[in-house]
């Protein structure tokens, strides 16, 4: 089977049978248009409900009518109303005695406004509560048949997921791109019940069993006393506690990577970290590891464009989720598998499948696609989806078991637990967004916010007064199996194996399949990290782990703290390099790259609508960036303007011109021109260029668009594109962003 061609082949199929369908081309918006790719940020009108959102809760949970009536939800009608559905005539006018008051307490839409707004928020999630989210559909391969009978892999099956993506660290409120690692959690609504892969984008864990999550998070999380730092690691808490808890380097080691500061969701790898057991429907168990691999690629920011965005754009990966989904540059992902076969002391070449402080290279067990997930509708309501979501990792189907890992047993308790006191008690799976599209019939019964208005008088089994229902399933139905695995005889025992004590090969090996670039990133951000700390004692005992990591990075590092190097307190093992782990050296398709065209409105005006024109059949967003707002030529309006726009929203930079100071850029001359010397450039201008050219951002000129590169200095040729016209430009800068960055413009 060619599976290159079967992955182009569901991606279109998704993608068109959207634009097809009799039935909404957006998910849930009855009548919209086929999205095509556009321009995000024009002005558009507001989404109508989408279908998930459209019904209230008036079904029980046995899927029976409950005799609620079907419009028994806010916003109905036209008129504005009271929580019990009376007119109001004046909501802007406390009621008083006498025009100046005071307030009368009779008032009950005072205080049911009022009181209502008190109450809004619920508490953030105690880790993940920044995230963003969107809906999709996940369409099966059929090729894990041999491994699992979960029904939603069969082939041509579609199943509809929600997806959130989160950091971990940080608030709600707080920045998107930060050094972190990033969540990555899918809900396959599947017709076996719900299937919850709550994964993140580094495939391995602080920490090799749960009962120390409190500990990491204390840790990584703002010191308790000033509350700062807000969402990084850059702290002495943080640092304190992987230099003495040695298991945490491999994971650390990803975060200082480029890894821990994604270029775009749309662009993450995701894992499900741990070993699960799945079983075939001959009843045979394989051990299995969980791979989401990004269609466009894995790609980073630039530490300077990370902490930029910081101040910039806080929101910008939610907004780049956002605008590609609504552009119609629907991001996609392959679910993929790697297999390893059910021995009983569950190691696979040497490595402990139990231990999640450890990968297996996919060169020794190759990550197999079983299915793709294409995202194809953003969040009608965030509160009401992205921010009530619930996921569980006991949120299991047939086919898909846990594993012994000490990390997944202890989460299998945590989840619905946090959610109680979250979501506000234990009836959150009735949230429209946490509802499963399968059938329920739980005997779960009151508890606060119960929704479902439940018929029968037996919610017990067994019983007779409810004819015996519900029945537990008997024979060949499917159904959730205990599978037998068989457990070790042995003792009660707070300890770990002896193959947990590996703390350093696989990050050496990390270090190792590092291209240099890659590796002078890490470099730089232990150093930027280990400098923000303030405790001698912890840079120490950090540079301490480095040296058993390897003696040049802990060199490079400790020379940029003006610290003496250690020695290696272990013998440094050469492990084989996994090439599956650097993100340099592959090519990627572009779409949804954003490429911003500055605009001199007494330039090649005609070249750039075509260049637009372009970019748009090209699947990319062009945004045109010109001196001020408003109209530029004809048909080409100004997205951006030289005051708002920077080069970190930008994929590439096309320069169609070479546009002279415009009389508001004249403060913000350039200093090294001299006072009262007007630079011939426009400063902003050449401040972008700068900026690009250092975040290693392809550049293209054509007319006199050269002229204003040279104003910013650039002159080299790697990465930059000078010719006649644009489309001819267009064409080969599009060529060399399927790189991602220009790599060579990295001082190594
Ligand atoms: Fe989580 N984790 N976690 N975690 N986790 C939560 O659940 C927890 C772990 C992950 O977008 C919480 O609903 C423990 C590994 C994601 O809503 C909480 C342990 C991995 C999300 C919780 C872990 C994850 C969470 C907080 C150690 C990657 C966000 C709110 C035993 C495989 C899900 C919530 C979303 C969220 C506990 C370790 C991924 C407290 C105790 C390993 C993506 O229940």
């Amino acid at each position: 089977m060619d599976l290159k061609q079967l992955a182009q082949d569901t991606f279109d199929k998704v993608v068109n049978g959207l634009a097809s369908k009799a039935e909404p081309a957006v998910p849930g918006v009855p009548g919209a248009e086929p999205p095509t790719v556009a321009e995000p940020t024009e002005p558009r009108d507001p989404l109508p409900p989408k279908a998930d959102q459209a019904e209230p809760a008036n079904l029980t949970a046995t899927g029976a009518d409950s005799g609620a009536p079907a419009n028994a939800r806010a916003q109905q009608d036209a008129w504005l109303t009271t929580s019990q559905g009376a007119r109001v005539r004046d909501t802007d006018h406390s009621l008083k005695a006498g025009e100046r008051g005071p307030t009368l307490l009779q008032d009950h839409h005072l205080r049911e406004k009022i009181t209502h707004f008190d109450h809004e928020r619920i508490p953030e999630r105690v880790v993940h509560a920044r995230g963003a989210g969107a809906h999709g559909v996940f369409v099966g391969y059929g090729t894990a048949d041999t491994v699992t009978r979960a029904a939603f892999l069969q082939e041509g099956e579609e199943t509809p997921v929600f997806v959130r993506f989160s950091t971990v660290l940080g608030s709600r409120g707080s920045a998107d791109t930060v050094r972190d690692t990033r969540g990555f959690a899918t809900k396959f609504y599947t017709d076996e019940g719900t299937f919850d892969l709550v994964g993140n984008n580094i495939p391995v864990f602080f920490i090799q069993d749960g009962i120390k999550f409190p500990d990491v998070i204390h840790a990584g999380k703002p010191h308790p006393d000033r509350e700062i730092p807000q969402a990084q690691s850059a702290h002495d808490t943080f640092w304190d506690f992987v230099s003495l808890h040695t298991e945490a380097q491999h994971h650390t080691m990803w975060n200082m990577s480029d890894r821990g500061i994604p270029r775009s969701y749309r662009m993450m790898e995701g894992f499900g970290v741990h070993t699960f057991r799945c079983v075939n429907d001959a009843g045979e168990t394989a051990l299995v590891k969980f791979h989401w691999k990004p269609r466009l690629g894995v790609h980073s920011l630039t530490w300077e464009e990370a902490q930029l965005l910081g101040g910039i754009d806080p929101d910008f990966h939610r907004r780049d989720l956002y605008d590609a989904i609504e552009a119609g540059a629907y991001p996609a992902w392959e679910l993929g598998l790697q297999v390893f076969p059910d021995e009983p002391d569950q190691m696979f070449a040497g490595i402990d499948l139990l231990d999640p402080t450890k990968i297996v290279p996919e060169e020794l067990a190759a990550v197999q696609p079983v299915g793709m997930m294409v995202l194809t509708g953003n969040p009608t309501n965030f509160f009401a989806e992205t921010e009530q979501v619930a996921f569980h990792v006991g949120h299991l189907v047939p086919g898909i078991d846990v594993t012994d890992d000490p990390l997944l047993q202890t989460r299998l308790f945590s989840y619905v637990d946090t959610q109680l006191t979250r979501l506000g008690g234990p009836n959150f799976s009735q949230i429209p967004i946490n509802r499963p599209h399968a059938p329920v019939n739980d005997m779960l019964r009151d508890g606060f916010h119960q929704h479902a208005v439940h018929v029968g008088a037996a919610p017990y089994r067994p019983n007779s007064l409810d004819g015996g229902c519900p029945f537990a399933v008997e024979g060949d139905a499917r159904a959730m199996e205990d599978l037998a695995v068989r457990v070790a005889e042995s003792t009660k025992v707070r300890a770990n194996p002896a193959s947990y004590d590996d703390h350093y090969s696989q990050v050496r090996q990390f270090w190792l399949s590092m291209s240099p670039v890659e590796q002078q990133h890490i470099i730089r951000a232990y150093t930027f990290e280990l400098g923000k700390c303030y405790e001698q004692a912890v840079k120490e005992r950090q540079l301490q782990c480095l040296a058993n990591i390897d003696a040049r990075l802990c060199a490079e590092v400790a020379t940029g703290l003006g610290l003496p190097v250690p020695d290696a307190t272990l013998e440094l093992v050469d492990a084989e390099p996994s090439p599956a782990l650097s993100q340099v050296g592959q090519e990627w398709p572009s779409d949804g790259r954003m490429v911003g065209i500055v605009v001199d409105p007494d330039g090649d005006l005609a070249g750039v609508a075509e260049v637009r024109t372009a970019i748009f059949a090209a699947g990319m967003v062009p945004l045109v960036i010109a001196p001020r707002g408003g109209q530029v030529g004809d048909g080409l309006v100004a997205q951006r303007t030289f005051a708002t726009v920077r080069s970190v929203e930008l994929d590439a930079v096309l320069v169609a011109g070479s546009p002279v100071p415009a009389p508001d850029a004249l403060p913000l001359r350039d200093e090294k021109a001299g006072a009262g010397d007007t630079p011939s450039v426009d400063p902003r201008v050449v401040l972008l260029l700068e900026e690009c050219f250092r975040h290693a951002k392809v550049i293209g000129a054509w007319g006199a668009g050269p002229s204003a590169l040279e104003a910013a200095g650039i002159t080299g040729t790697p990465g930059i594109v000078r010719g006649e016209s644009g489309p001819e430009v267009l064409g080969r800068v599009q060529e060399q962003m399927a790189l991602h960055r220009v790599w060579e413009r990295f001082a190594v």
